[in-house]
């Protein structure tokens, strides 16, 4: 199976969950907007499933999936669909359920993440809503980061299989994402994960492993992999950093 992804090619992203799990296993993938017009990329072919009328089934949003005549949007939704397929995720229901609400909790993240310098709308620029994202900054690094993280840091504690896995006794797609969330939070708020960080040994640990996994060290080193910008979702605004 060639899965087809289709994401902003210029930003890490929502699709960047999608990306971490189809490297981590070595799937056979296109990141479709990516590739030039001439070789079938680019923006026009991302629109296509979203705008034309012909889709009967069109996601609302980018990241989305295609897989033969599949096509599957929504993060969390994409990843549960390649967790099984891929061995990312344990066989038994109650697993795969925990992993897709441990990966909707994460999705919650995400969006508290944007709105941090996106506190009044998406359609307006950072610089169009600066100061509103002064204000929301305190209660996102104060509040909202420690109150995540410690959740999942008492979810890797928990885990009865142990051996610092999130889900079941073997990596699983919740821990790329984890390891996406601590790469993005350390890039945009330094100071505050610097703060933060001894309060959650284990999660840190994590993310050291799934960067040494040789698929994931591979891409990260790649061009596959765009770097963190001010495009994207962790954005680096040092006055946000309070
Ligand atoms: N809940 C969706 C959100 C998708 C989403 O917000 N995608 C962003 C890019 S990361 C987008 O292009 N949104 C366009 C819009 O909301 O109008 C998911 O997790 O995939």
């Amino acid at each position: 199976m060639r899965y087809e992804l289709y994401y902003w090619p210029g930003i890490q992203g929502r699709g960047e969950f999608v990306r971490l799990t189809l490297e981590a296993a070595g799937a056979d993938y296109v990141d479709v907007a990516r590739l030039p017009r001439s070789k079938g990329g680019g923006i026009p072919k991302l629109m296509h499933f979203m705008e034309d009328e012909s889709v009967k089934r069109p996601p609302f949003a980018p990241p989305y999936l295609k897989a033969g005549r599949l096509v599957v949007g929504q993060t969390a939704n994409i990843l549960m669909f390649l967790g099984p397929r891929l061995g990312l995720v344990p066989k038994d229901e109650r697993s795969r359920l925990w992993a897709h609400q441990l990966q909707l909790t994460i999705a919650d993240f995400v969006v508290e993440a944007h709105d941090i310098h996106h506190p009044i709308a998406v359609s307006l620029y950072y610089h169009q809503q600066k100061r509103e994202a002064r204000r929301r900054a305190p209660h996102f690094t104060g509040e909202r980061v420690p109150k995540y993280l410690d959740y999942f840091e008492q979810v890797l504690a928990r885990n009865p299989r142990g051996k610092g896995h999130a889900v079941g006794s073997t990596a699983s797609y919740v821990d790329l994402s984890l390891f996406q969330i601590i790469a993005g939070l350390r890039y945009a708020l330094p100071r505050t994960m610097k703060r933060l960080e001894p309060a959650y040994p284990r999660l840190v640990a994590l993310h050291d492993r799934v960067r040494l996994r040789p698929s994931i060290t591979a891409y990260l080193e790649s061009d596959r992999r765009i770097p963190f910008n001010e495009d994207g979702i962790f954005r680096h605004y040092p006055e946000l950093d309070v």
